[in-house]
């Protein structure tokens, strides 16, 4: 299914009207107030987020999987789905793979598919957490940190061969996420997990080919109930600092205990340079890979808020790798993306509209009613017209969810592809 431009312009026309009026309204009232809508409006065009591959199908739990039908069950046909969100979106230029779920056949098809549909190969993910056909050694009891030197290898020999894979795409990246750790107290020894992971990931570091960078997220649990050798941000931090300079953490939304100040994590990584990845979804519990926004919108407001001071004040912070890292159990998955992509954008854009100067001054002035009126000015104001236009000038669609349902995209991908369909991955 590749829906073409006529087909977008179509759909755009009857919105038109009521678009431009809605856009020229708020365009004018916030240049009234030393707003640049152009700039916000350029800098939403190129806010790129990654789609992880395994996010194109349902998840599932681990009590049942109701399938979408239609779903991809070749890597060719996940990156025609990205297509489907980028032609209908222009924010989703770039695919996340994970290895082996997703091992390329023909690499010059691939890359021939994924540039047709303009989109980018972006952090490749090394998978450690599940048992592989044929492996030698079992990772029951932890991949890079378990405490025999064979799993120890196996494991660093995946990572590898997972960035010699991304290399033949195009990527940059390797995401590191570690399901190691353990269910009960006294079951492993705290120090000698982290030795091992430290020393493991300096291997894979050694090999990273000079103009890549290594991520590595954390998670305070899942699958393991009791300790995770990596599980937070400090954890992250010190490993990142042990590699070297071209490895940085990587912050997942949904890997938090509750009510952790995630917004102070993402400002303090930054201010020493050492935020690498970011995967966007939203929880109410725990890692509930939910739609983004959906939830907490204003905690993604405060986060978007750090992250865009960071981006203008911490040039030593390298560019993030941005990828939504959710899971579709009830809706359908393009439609969920496509709801994700767009609270990705509107916190964006709400973010960029607080006067940082403003708030500065506000601050050293202890006027703490000032800089909340500041943040909420900025948050209570409805952006949704400049996502409209960022998408318009560049040939996408003034709603993706109307448009994509006026297509019927999901019917046209049952009928390709069937009815009996799993996706690989989750
Ligand atoms: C772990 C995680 C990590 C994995 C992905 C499948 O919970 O967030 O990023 O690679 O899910
Ligand atoms: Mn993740
Ligand atoms: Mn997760």
């Amino acid at each position: 299914m590749k829906i073409e431009q006529n087909h977008i312009q179509d759909t755009n026309k009857k919105d038109l009207t009521s678009h431009q009026e809605h856009f020229d309204f708020l365009s004018n009232s916030l240049t009234k107030k030393g707003v640049d809508v152009n700039k916000i409006i350029s800098k939403l065009q190129d806010f790129q987020v990654a789609i992880p591959s395994w996010a194109l199908g349902a998840g599932g739990t681990r009590f049942g999987r109701f399938s979408f039908y239609g779903e991809p069950s070749s890597l060719e046909q996940k990156i025609q789905d990205v297509g489907v969100l980028h032609t209908l979106t222009q924010t989703a230029g770039a695919v996340s793979l994970h290895i082996p779920w997703d091992i390329p056949q023909d690499y010059n098809a691939i890359k021939e598919i994924a540039s047709g549909l303009d989109i980018k190969f972006d952090a490749v993910n090394s998978n450690t957490f599940q048992d592989q056909a044929n492996a030698k050694e079992s990772y029951k009891y932890g991949s890079l940190s378990n405490v025999s030197q064979a799993v120890r290898q196996q494991a660093i020999q995946h990572n590898l061969d997972v960035i010699n894979i991304g290399n033949k795409l195009g990527s940059k990246s390797l995401t590191v996420w570690l399901a190691d750790g353990s269910c009960f107290p006294g079951q492993t020894n705290f120090q000698t997990a982290l030795q091992n992971t430290e020393s493991s990931l300096k291997e894979i570091y050694k090999d990273l080919p000079t103009d890549w960078s290594m991520l590595i997220e954390y998670k305070p649990y899942e699958p393991n109930f009791y300790s995770t050798v990596i599980q937070d941000w400090g954890t992250s931090f010190m490993l990142a600092n042990a590699c070297g300079e071209k490895a940085f953490s990587l912050v997942d939304l949904g890997h938090h205990l509750p009510n952790s100040n995630i917004e102070q994590i993402v400002s303090i990584l930054m201010s020493k340079a050492k935020l690498g990845g970011f995967h966007f979804n939203d929880s109410k519990y725990g890692d509930d890979d939910l739609t983004v926004g959906s939830i907490k919108p204003y905690a993604l407001f405060l986060i978007f808020n750090e992250l865009v001071y960071g981006m203008e004040n911490n040039p030593a912070n390298p560019d993030l790798a941005w990828m939504i890292d959710a899971s579709h159990n009830v809706k359908d998955p393009l439609e969920d993306l496509i709801q994700s992509l767009e609270a990705i954008q509107e916190a964006y854009a709400k973010a960029l509209l607080i006067d940082q100067n403003k708030l500065k001054q506000a601050q050293l002035n202890h006027d703490v009613v000032k800089c909340q009126e500041i943040l909420q000015n900025a948050y209570r104001t409805d952006v949704r017209p400049l996502l409209e236009k960022a998408r318009l000038e560049r040939g996408g669609a003034l709603s993706p969810i109307n448009t994509y349902r006026a297509l019927d995209v999901r019917n046209e991908l049952i009928k390709e592809r069937g009815r009996n369909t799993v996706a690989t991955g989750l």
